[in-house]
């Protein structure tokens, strides 16, 4: 919509309210709009449907005046990245990481990074289970990059760790076969030093795995409309409305002000009544969320690397940076919110009269087959601990004591092997995260796990109040030449050392 159309819609707008435009344009619209909203609640879809428009058409400013985020915009939803099966049946996917602008209705668009001309973040992949997949990544920033398929089990070649970089220009190659069950898992770059920057300044996208499970399940499956994918990111801005990145190298992380999901600040999302699926991912660099639905129940149905066996009915959902959790919210007649215990309202859900596909869950969501701990052949334990050293040498990041050494291969695990790690941390806040396996949570602070922590996990909270054991099996890839990385997802923390390599050798 262009400015003048623009225009016109708010001289119709203005003699509803009353309201005298004074000072500049964007100052306005926000008052304008909320009392607008206010006084046109009854006044039915139409008025709404033309709210929205003109949320739309405000945002192709540039002109130094921040709009009103106290008022809700409609979510952006990353557009869905399908295969293109070739004359063998392998799914091609090609992302191209670059440099864009969005608006989060700063004072300006914000420059941002993207993948495949997306003002912010990535298109969502869709893989399919027993898939062989290639998917060709191109850089077109001006820095190093790599993409990384957290929660995935790949070859280690393929994982996209900080050995597979890929310079600027250059195309990087991942071949592998999807060898695991339904899930939501995320891509993201993994270069050492700068994953948390390339990260908050957008480059991060969903990817959801389905299989015969899945397709089958009565759960809302109809991406953008009942099944919402929603990426937490906090952000803050400068006053000239770009991002204000930073790394806290003395404490928990950088945490930001502004909550954002899906690059939107402040965002709403009409949904039928009935069942709505909330794909929740937190691509954050170090804030934890502390979640919970108001005006509705809350039920979980997947953890990080798939769904749980059972749904569960939860009041409260922590999500570390990492994490992802599908939850279930029952809408009906009133609105719901997805809130988070700090910084408050993440997501308000709108009923739009429609119904939802889906009214009852099933009983059963998938065989979760224990790790037997008769299978276990090998104990490790790891230790996540920041090193106060005298204010000339700064602080360590480490694990075991040691920081980040990219030649250095911090242990080798036999393939076939099942291995029994025990995670502790120092005061602060630590998020384990393997590459390459799902692992099973054995015991929290030496007690059996929750039920929504009793699924497959790739990323666990760790901290000196929160002592985690968990059960991986190496029965997939052989990883003798390139080592996979374990670290804290942290992203300040992983950056600054706390992170290791390990290797898989088929003996
Ligand atoms: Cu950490």
């Amino acid at each position: 919509m262009d400015n003048r159309s623009f225009q016109a819609m708010r001289t119709e707008f203005v003699p509803l309210n009353g309201i005298r435009r004074t000072g500049r344009r964007h100052a306005a619209y926000g008052s304008f709009t909320g009392s607008a909203r206010r006084l046109l609640k009854n006044a039915g879809l139409f008025f709404g449907a033309i709210l929205a428009i003109v949320s739309l058409a405000a945002c192709s400013t540039d002109n130094g005046a921040a709009l009103d985020t106290s008022v809700a915009a409609p979510l952006s939803i990353p557009a869905l990245l399908d295969p293109t099966y070739d004359g063998a049946g392998v799914a091609h996917y090609d992302l191209k990481l670059g440099e864009s602008r969005h608006d989060y209705r700063q004072t300006a668009l914000t420059d941002t990074y993207s993948y495949n001309g997306m003002s912010v973040l990535g298109p969502t992949l869709r893989l399919r289970t027993g898939d062989s997949v290639v998917i060709s990544v191109t850089n077109e920033l001006d820095e190093v990059t790599t993409a990384h398929w957290h929660g995935a089990d790949v070859p280690a070649e393929d994982d996209g760790g900080p050995h597979s970089l890929i310079e600027p220009g250059a195309t990087w190659i991942a071949d592998f076969e999807v060898i695991q069950p339904a899930a939501t898992l995320w891509y993201h770059p993994h270069v050492h030093g700068s994953t948390a920057e390339q990260v908050y300044r957008g480059a991060a996208g969903l990817i959801i795995i389905g299989d015969d499970n899945s397709a089958a399940a009565t759960l809302p499956s109809t991406y953008g409309v009942d099944d919402i994918p929603v990426i937490i990111q906090d952000r803050e801005f400068t006053e000239d409305g770009q991002l204000d990145f930073a790394i806290d190298d003395d404490g928990r992380g950088k945490l930001y002000s502004t909550l954002t999901v899906n690059g939107t600040i402040n965002p709403f999302v009409d949904v039928p009544e009935g069942l709505v699926r909330l794909r929740l991912l937190n691509g954050s660099q170090a804030r934890i969320y502390n979640l919970s639905v108001e005006g509705a129940d809350m039920t979980m149905i997947a953890s990080d690397g798939g769904y749980l066996a059972s749904p569960v009915a939860l009041r409260q959902l922590v999500l570390a940076p990492g994490d992802r959790a599908e939850i279930v919210v029952n809408v009906f007649m009133e609105s719901a919110a997805l809130v988070d215990r700090s910084l408050g309202r993440v997501l308000e859900l709108r009923p739009n009269g429609a119904a939802s596909g889906t009214g009852l869950l099933p009983d059963k969501l998938a065989t979760i087959e224990r790790i037997p701990e008769s299978e276990i052949t090998v104990d490790r334990s790891f230790d996540m601990d920041e090193e106060r050293r005298s204010r000339q040498s700064g602080t360590r990041w480490t694990i075991n004591g040691a920081e980040f050494d990219m030649s250095r291969i911090d242990f080798e695990v036999r393939l076939g092997d099942t291995e029994r790690w025990t995670l502790t941390g120092d005061e602060g806040q630590h998020v384990f995260h393997p590459h390459q396996t799902q692992f099973q949570i054995l015991s929290i602070n030496g007690e059996p796990p929750p039920p929504e922590e009793s699924g497959w996990e790739d990323s666990v909270l760790v901290n000196d109040e929160r002592e985690v054991v968990i059960v991986a099996r190496f029965n997939t890839y052989a990883a003798e030449d390139t080592p996979y990385m374990f670290h804290c997802h942290i992203l300040d923390h992983e950056d600054l050392g706390m992170m290791g390599q390990f290797l898989i050798i088929d003996e």
